[in-house]
């Protein structure tokens, strides 16, 4: 029997059956370990795992705020169909949505990787110039 001990201190003990065992627990590091059986008088043996800790690899990638932008001529019922339209929004959502940008000035409705925050401003702000309106979404990246 061998006794390993990781480097918060937990023992895991192996049952050597071959001359030799390559293996170790968890993937971080790989150990050729002599068959302890093979030398006489030595039955334990206490190894240290390295003090290593794996690093993540998956990184998120940073976000962008869409913002709502208020301005005195877009009818608020065509800003609540915009937002239904091209954010997904459900009525009650986007008439709250709405009505925070036309009190406060503006209103973060979303965010969503660059590319995504963009494409849906710039969508929605063609919907409003299309028709005349001076309708305006921005976006802004995410601290
Ligand atoms: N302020 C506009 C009005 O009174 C309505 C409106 C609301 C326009 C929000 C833009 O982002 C906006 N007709």
């Amino acid at each position: 029997m061998i006794k390993f001990q990781d480097h918060v201190g937990n023992e895991e003990k192996w049952q050597l059956l071959g001359e030799k065992k390559k293996k170790w627990a968890g993937g971080l590091a790989e150990q050729s370990i002599e068959d302890a059986a093979g030398d006489p008088g030595v039955s334990q043996k206490t190894i240290e795992k390295p003090r290593t800790k794996a690093k993540p690899k998956t990184q998120r990638p940073p976000l962008w705020k869409v913002i709502l932008l208020n301005d005195d001529y877009t009818p608020r019922e065509f800003v609540v169909m915009v937002l239904k339209a091209v954010f997904r929004m459900n009525e009650s959502h986007a008439y709250k949505v709405m009505m925070t940008a036309h009190q406060k000035g503006a209103c973060v409705i979303a965010v969503y990787t660059r590319d995504v925050a963009e494409t849906k401003a710039k969508e929605a702000t063609e919907m409003g110039r299309a028709k005349g309106y001076p309708l305006y979404f921005t976006t802004e990246k995410e601290e």
